[in-house]
């Protein structure tokens, strides 16, 4: 069928809206009518070419929800008229990985993923004849796409797709780095850097763990406010410390952070986020996404002294359990999305998300199918 997709041609060039055919469902995968799509910092890290696995032609997009509306043979986790929320980490509870239960990192199908194709070593997508690649085996920059079942969670059908569609990546990604990852206690200290669409969500599970003093670093004092709104305790603006940031975050936090939290993908800040952290205990998390080619560094002393650097994915939540969940907690007003989305906009307007989020005037963008 003819579906209508924002396409990437090449890294560093606009989406194009085009009509792409999509071919049916195969053997365990599912054909989903998304019916909204957030716009994460990482289909622009993917888009700008500084991501080793981006591959062009594309239909980007991992923060979708929507409704199933054909199954291939031998699915049966979902069916026709089930809504979901499509699973960038899958989780098909048979792997080594899902059996260990150490991990979310299911590795049943990253594989192809990671070569833009389904499990089958092919692409449901084309143009014109010629293969679009998938894009984190999810693709929700179309307004139909086609998924393995294992890569799909079902959920409750009153919950907002235009709202619920940000657990797909942000919400889960910084809420689950506090609880699962870190597991952040009652009466913490925490540093977050940067207050964007991931961050936000690291400082509404701080509160949430009932932590102590929330303190957020971003280079842009205009995130500040939403940032108290959510939990926020003080703010810091890099550019307006004098001298360096590690020491002047070691005071405020008296001795350092009990966790800290890397939500830009900049090495520099990865190594601030763990030189921040309390001596002897001090847990650092890495959530943002680096470009190709860059690496961390910091002096073995500072692990040897007991700091600890972990990262994380996807908020190291297993989807199809945890998702459904999550979505309740939002739906009883547990935690808020509503927000923390800015803008929303059409399919044809998409390229106005990426602007947005290059000027810093976004929190989250979702285009509305
Ligand atoms: P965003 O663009 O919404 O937010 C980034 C924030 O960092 C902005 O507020 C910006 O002002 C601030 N910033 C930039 N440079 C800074 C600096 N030097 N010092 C302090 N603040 C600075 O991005 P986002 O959607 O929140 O994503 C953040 C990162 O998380 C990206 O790298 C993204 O790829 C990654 N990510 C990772 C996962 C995961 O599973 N690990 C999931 C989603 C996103
Ligand atoms: N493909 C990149 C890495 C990108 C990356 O780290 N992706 C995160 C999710 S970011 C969502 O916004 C992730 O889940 N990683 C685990 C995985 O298996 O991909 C690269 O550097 O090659
Ligand atoms: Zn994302």
């Amino acid at each position: 069928m003819e579906v209508r997709a924002a396409v990437a041609h090449k890294a560093g060039a606009p989406l194009a809206i085009e009509s792409v055919r999509l071919d049916g469902p195969k053997a365990g995968e599912v054909m989903v009518e998304i019916k909204a799509t957030g716009v994460c910092h990482t289909d622009e890290f993917t888009l700008s070419g500084a991501d080793p696995e981006g591959l062009f032609p594309t239909i980007l997009g991992h923060e979708g929800a929507g409704i199933v509306v054909e199954v291939g043979p031998e699915v049966r986790s979902v069916r026709p008229g089930d809504h979901v929320i499509p699973l960038y980490t899958p989780e098909c509870r048979q792997c080594e990985y899902c059996l260990s239960q150490k991990t979310n990192l299911c590795q049943a199908i990253r594989a192809t993923q990671g070569q833009g194709l389904m499990p089958d070593g092919t692409s449901r997508f084309s143009l014109g004849g010629a293969k679009l690649y998938h894009y984190m085996g999810t693709s929700t920059f179309a307004n139909y796409t086609v998924l393995p079942e294992i890569a799909v969670a079902r959920i409750r059908a009153d919950a907002p797709f235009d709202k619920v569609c940000y657990i797909g990546c942000g919400v889960t990604t910084g809420i689950g780095a506090v609880i699962n990852t870190a597991k952040v206690e009652a009466g913490a200290n925490v540093v977050v850097f940067g207050l964007g669409g991931i961050g936000l969500n690291v400082i509404q599970g701080a509160r949430l763990a009932a932590a102590n003093m929330v303190v957020g670093v971003d280079v842009n004092p205009a995130k500040s406010d939403l940032a108290a709104k959510f939990g926020m305790t003080h703010f810091v603006n890099p550019k307006e410390v004098a001298g360096d940031l590690v020491p002047y975050l070691v005071d405020l936090t008296k001795g350092g952070a009990d966790y800290s939290f890397e939500c830009i993908g900049n090495v520099k800040t990865m190594r601030q986020a763990l030189e921040c952290c309390h001596k002897g205990w001090g847990v650092s998390v890495i959530i943002g996404v680096a470009p190709a080619g860059a690496e961390i560094s910091t002096r073995s002393f500072q692990l040897v002294t007991g700091r600890v650097w972990k990262g994380t994915a996807f908020g190291g939540a297993r989807g199809r359990t945890d998702v459904p969940k999550i979505v309740d907690w939002y739906m009883d007003k547990k935690i808020n999305i509503d927000d923390l989305i800015t803008h929303t906009m059409p399919l044809d307007k998409i390229n106005d998300a990426f602007d947005l989020m290059h000027q810093g005037r976004s929190i989250r963008s979702v285009v509305i199918y």
